[in-house]
Order: structure tokens, then C-alpha cells, then sequence
């Protein structure tokens, strides 16, 4: 459809879907890459956890081993096993000293050789591990000590926490890291504290080690999913975008297209752009043009005259079409009224009309302000019901065509047999004329076979008592056919085309009377 209007923009629907259609792939996607970044930061948690306890299990490990090896010297002389002592912490990088004590004493150690300070087993979860916070040789720096023996003598072998901090200050600030044992946790930020470390609100994560009395804790201070989101997936967001983008741009277009075509047909209809082209309808036997069918056309400013097949569907669809048939019958009234003289009283003027028009009864307005406006009983109007697409024989459907008889309008029902019309649908509408598809009519001449589907037509029409108006009636042979079978009127290029207005009166005022054009002479005024 040629497309001219431009229309002024409103915040509509119309508008607004296809920026719905740009957020939604947006909308669903956003929650499950969401989802999968919740999942991430989980797994860097629990990874993190992981790799501390490890780290943390892989020195103690080197502890006990140092403390195993000194375990035989317990109870010999300090002068004897502090040797021992030392080359046990030359020996191990994790080692930062090893002490011997007995009787619940400490009385050998690595750094000062004799030395006396009382050990509590108390102070060791299990027995075991002891997290401080610093000792007299380095107060306030956090130290681990091992403990290996029997209740009241063993070895104790300490290790710097500057190995677990290491660990523990790797992942950032983001990731809250901490080392427990026992009473006592460790942070990134050096300090041994005493109580339950503060657990973080994302991704926590808890590890304890089966092997000492050893415990990780990681997790996030903040919900970081979506930064974390932002971050790493740039790639699937812009393709939600680009999707979401395609997907409005494809909406838009569409509506635009769609919009475009209505607001055309409105604006043709406002510029009266819609005219009736009329075709003759004979009757046989004297083929006197007993009455016209008006058909559409658009008389477009750039495009010249538009067939009706180009536009109309797309008016159906639109639901155009019923302003449109109001202007072209508005309009048919006003340019044949004024010589309705020229037309013998009950002269057939056939509209077409379609399913749109039967929704309400404004249909009845539409006919008498077009019967008003010729002498009583000149024209008998019809209404041409298209057989293709059917119409729901509802209540308000029924009214209306009551109503429409009781004014006398008759119903023609128009291309039958092209489409799945019943017997039954026949009756419900009370149809008075049936218009026999040009397909049909083109038959005649061919084989048997497809002629017995005619005359079958035609038989239907009689027993029902209905009038028959034959289609695309193009040679002689047909008009004669038709004739002989008691079709009573005929349409068609044999007789004529259809023609605008001013044709048709032209041609009607030239006649002399009936028959006012021979049959087999088209008249001169053909225009299509
Ligand atoms: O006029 P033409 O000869 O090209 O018609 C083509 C088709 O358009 C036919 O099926 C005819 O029924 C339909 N048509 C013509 N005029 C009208 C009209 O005013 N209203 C409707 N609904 N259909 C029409
Ligand atoms: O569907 P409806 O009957 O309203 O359609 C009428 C259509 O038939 C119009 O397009 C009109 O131009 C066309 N028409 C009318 N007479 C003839 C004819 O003799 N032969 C052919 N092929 N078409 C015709
Ligand atoms: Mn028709």
C-alpha cells in the first residue's frame, strides 16, 4: 500500500511495546546471569576457604613432623637437646621455635636455651593448637603453637602467623577471610581475637579440618553480584541488548508499517479519495440493465486508480472498511440522485458489504439515508455478503437483517460456491439472491461434468425460491446458456465493465428504451 501520512507521535501502545521488547530479554536475562554470578562468588568462596585450610593443614603438618622428630628429648637436659632444638628450626621454614617442657614446665627453647614458664594444657583446643596473640619474645603478633605429648611433657613448636596471613590477605578486601581455632579467630587484619568471628551476609563458606582442631570461614561483607555481573559478563549483557534491540527495531517496524497503511486510509477517507465504479447487471432476455453493482476503487493523488483488492482486505483487517462503504454509498447517493429519473423504479443498486458491518445495527442508518434520498421505491438496494469469509449468525447478527428486510433491503449472497457457506447459513440470513462465482459461469463450454455443478447451482437456487445473479459473464455462449437455464440476471464484460458515475449516466440517458444496449455491442464508454 503507498504510504504518504506522517503521523504525530503518542505515548500509546503503539509506542511503547517495542521498548517493552528491548527490556524484556534484559528483564529475564538480568535474573539468571544474577543467578550464575550468585553461584561464582560462592565458588570463589568456598575456594578461598579451601586453599587457607590447605595451606594452614600443609604447616601443621610440618609442626608435627618437627615436633615428632623432638619428641625423643623430652626429659634430657636442656645443655643436651637445645642443638636439637635449633637445627629443627633451621631445618623448617615454618618453624619459628621449639620448646621441650616437663612437669607441666617449659624448661628448654630453641631461642633462649633454659628458660621456666608454666604450660597449661588448658590453653590448647584438643590439646593441640593454640592460636595467641604474641608471646614475650613478640607481643602482639599473632603466633600458633603446636603441642605434642603426653599431659604433663611434650614438645611445643611455634609457627609465625605471617604464614597464615598471607594467605588469609590474598583475595582482597572484598573477601572476608578468617582462621579459627578454638576460641580464638584470626583476620586479614593481623589481630588474634577471642569469641565467634562476624559471619558474612553473602557466599559464606565453612571448611573444618579433619585432621586438627582447625577451622576456615569465607564469605563477602556485600553483595557484589551485581558488580561481579557487570564485570564479567559485558559479553552476554550486550547480546541481551542487541537481542532486545533487534527484537524492537522488528516491533516498531511492523507497527509503523501497520500504522502507516491505516492512517493512509484514513486520510484518503477524509479526501473523499474512495469512488463508485458502477457494473451493469442485466436481466435475461432482454438484457436491460436492470440494476449495478458499485464497486470500490481509490482514486489515489500519486498512484492513480487502485484496484480493491490492493486495499480492501487490508480495511477488513483494519476495520476501515465500514467507514469506507458509509462514504462510497454517501457518495453513490449523491452523484446518481439527482437523475434517478433516468432509472426505472425498482432499480437494483448492490453494495458489498462484509462481517465488520454485521457487529451493530449501524448498518440500518447507512441504508436508509441512502434509500431517503431517491423517490420512493426507485432503487430496491442489495447488500452483497461475501461467501469467503463467514459471518456468525449471532443474535445481534439476526436483528440486523430482520431489521433490514423489514426495510426492505434485500441480501445477495455474493462469489457462491467459492467458499463453505451451508444450506443451513443460506436460510439463517434469509438470503434473497445468490450471485454464482464467475468460476462457475466460465464452465460453461467445458466438459460434462464441471457443468453439472452449474446447473446443480441453479436447480438449488429454484427449489429455495432464490433469485440468481450470474458472474463474469464474458461470451455469448454463456449469456445464452444462463438464459435458457432461467438465470434471471447476468453481470459481466460481455454486457459491460464496470465504469465510473458519470459513464453510466452518460450511457443511460442515451438509450433510446429497452433494450438500451444490443447485447453483443460493449458500450463505447468502457473504462476500467
Ligand atoms: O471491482 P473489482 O472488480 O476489482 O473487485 C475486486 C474485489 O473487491 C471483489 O471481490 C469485490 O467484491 C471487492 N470489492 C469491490 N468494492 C468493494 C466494496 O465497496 N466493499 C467491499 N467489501 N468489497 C469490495
Ligand atoms: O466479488 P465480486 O463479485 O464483488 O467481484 C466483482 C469482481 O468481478 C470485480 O473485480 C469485477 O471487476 C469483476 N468482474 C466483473 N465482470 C467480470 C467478467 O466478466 N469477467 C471477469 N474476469 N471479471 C469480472
Ligand atoms: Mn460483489
Amino acid at each position: 500500500m503507498p504510504l504518504t501520512a506522517r503521523r504525530p507521535t503518542h505515548w500509546s501502545w503503539r509506542t511503547l511495546l517495542p521498548w517493552a521488547l528491548v527490556i524484556l530479554p534484559l528483564l529475564i536475562g538480568t535474573p539468571a546471569l544474577r543467578w550464575q554470578a550468585e553461584r561464582e562468588l560462592e565458588a570463589q568462596s568456598h575456594s578461598a576457604a579451601l586453599q587457607v585450610l590447605q595451606q594452614a593443614e600443609r604447616i601443621l603438618d610440618h609442626l608435627s613432623t618437627a615436633a615428632r622428630a623432638l619428641l625423643p628429648l623430652v626429659g634430657q637436659p636442656c645443655e643436651r637437646a637445645s642443638l636439637a632444638l635449633r637445627a629443627e628450626v633451621t631445618r623448617n621454614a615454618f618453624v619459628r621455635s621449639t620448646v621441650l617442657f616437663d612437669q607441666e614446665r617449659v624448661y628448654c627453647t630453641s631461642l633462649l636455651g633454659g628458660y621456666d614458664e608454666a604450660v597449661d594444657v588448658d590453653d590448647y583446643t584438643e590439646g593441640t593448637l593454640w592460636l595467641m596473640d604474641g608471646n614475650s619474645v613478640t607481643p602482639g603478633h599473632p603466633l600458633m603453637i603446636y603441642r605434642m605429648g603426653e599431659a604433663r611433657r611434650g614438645v611445643l613448636v611455634t609457627v609465625d602467623g605471617e604464614h597464615l596471613l598471607t594467605f588469609l590477605r590474598l583475595y582482597g578486601e572484598d573477601l572476608a577471610l578468617q582462621i579459627r581455632v578454638g576460641e580464638h579467630w584470626l583476620g586479614a587484619d593481623g589481630q588474634v581475637h577471642a569469641g565467634t568471628p562476624p559471619t558474612p551476609a553473602h557466599a559464606l563458606a565453612k571448611l573444618a579440618s579433619t585432621r586438627y582442631p582447625i577451622s576456615t570461614q569465607a564469605g563477602f561483607k556485600e553483595n557484589l553480584s551485581l558488580v561481579f555481573m557487570l564485570s564479567h559478563y559485558p559479553a552476554l549483557f550486550a547480546l541481551l541488548l542487541g537481542i532486545g534491540l533487534l527484537a524492537g527495531s522488528a516491533c516498531r517496524w511492523q507497527i509503523r508499517r501497520a500504522s502507516s497503511s491505516r492512517a493512509e486510509l484514513e486520510r484518503a477517507l477524509q479526501a473523499d479519495e474512495f469512488i463508485p465504479y458502477l457494473q451493469p447487471v442485466v436481466r435475461s432476455g432482454d438484457y436491460h440493465w436492470a440494476g449495478v453493482e458499485v464497486l470500490m476503487r481509490w482514486q489515489h493523488p500519486r498512484e492513480g486508480l487502485v484496484r480493491p483488492d490492493l486495499f480492501i482486505p487490508y480495511a477488513e483487517h483494519s476495520g476501515q472498511i465500514v467507514a469506507m462503504t458509509r462514504a462510497l454509498m454517501e457518495r453513490t447517493a449523491r452523484s446518481l440522485a439527482p437523475f434517478a429519473a433516468l432509472l426505472d423504479d425498482g432499480f437494483h443498486i448492490a453494495f458489498n458489504i462484509t462481517a465488520d458491518h454485521c457487529r451493530n445495527l449501524a448498518l440500518l442508518d447507512d441504508c436508509a439515508q441512502f434509500l431517503a434520498q431517491f423517490p420512493p421505491g426507485r432503487v430496491a438496494l442489495t447488500l452483497e455478503l461475501t461467501e469467503r469469509k463467514l459471518i456468525e449468525p449471532d443474535a445481534a447478527t439476526l436483528e440486523l437483517f430482520a431489521k433490514l428486510h423489514d426495510m426492505g433491503v434485500m441480501i445477495a449472497l455474493d462469489d457462491f460456491g467459492t467458499g463453505q457457506s451451508s444450506l443451513n447459513y443460506l436460510h439463517q440470513f434469509n438470503i434473497d439472491y445468490l450471485k454464482i462465482d464467475r468460476s462457475f459461469v466460465a464452465m460453461i463450454g467445458g466438459e460434462a461434468l464441471s457443468l453439472h455443478i452449474l446447473d446443480s447451482i441453479i436447480e438449488l437456487c429454484e427449489k429455495l425460491g432464490l433469485g440468481i445473479v450470474a458472474e463474469g459473464v464474458e461470451t455469448p455462449e454463456q449469456r445464452d446458456y444462463l438464459a435458457r437455464h432461467e438465470v434471471e440476471y447476468q453481470q459481466g464484460y460481455l454486457f459491460a465493465r464496470p465504469m465510473p458515475v458519470a459513464d453510466f449516466l452518460t450511457a443511460l440517458a442515451a438509450r433510446p428504451g429497452p433494450p438500451a444496449l444490443s447485447a453483443r455491442t460493449p458500450p463505447e464508454i468502457i473504462r476500467d
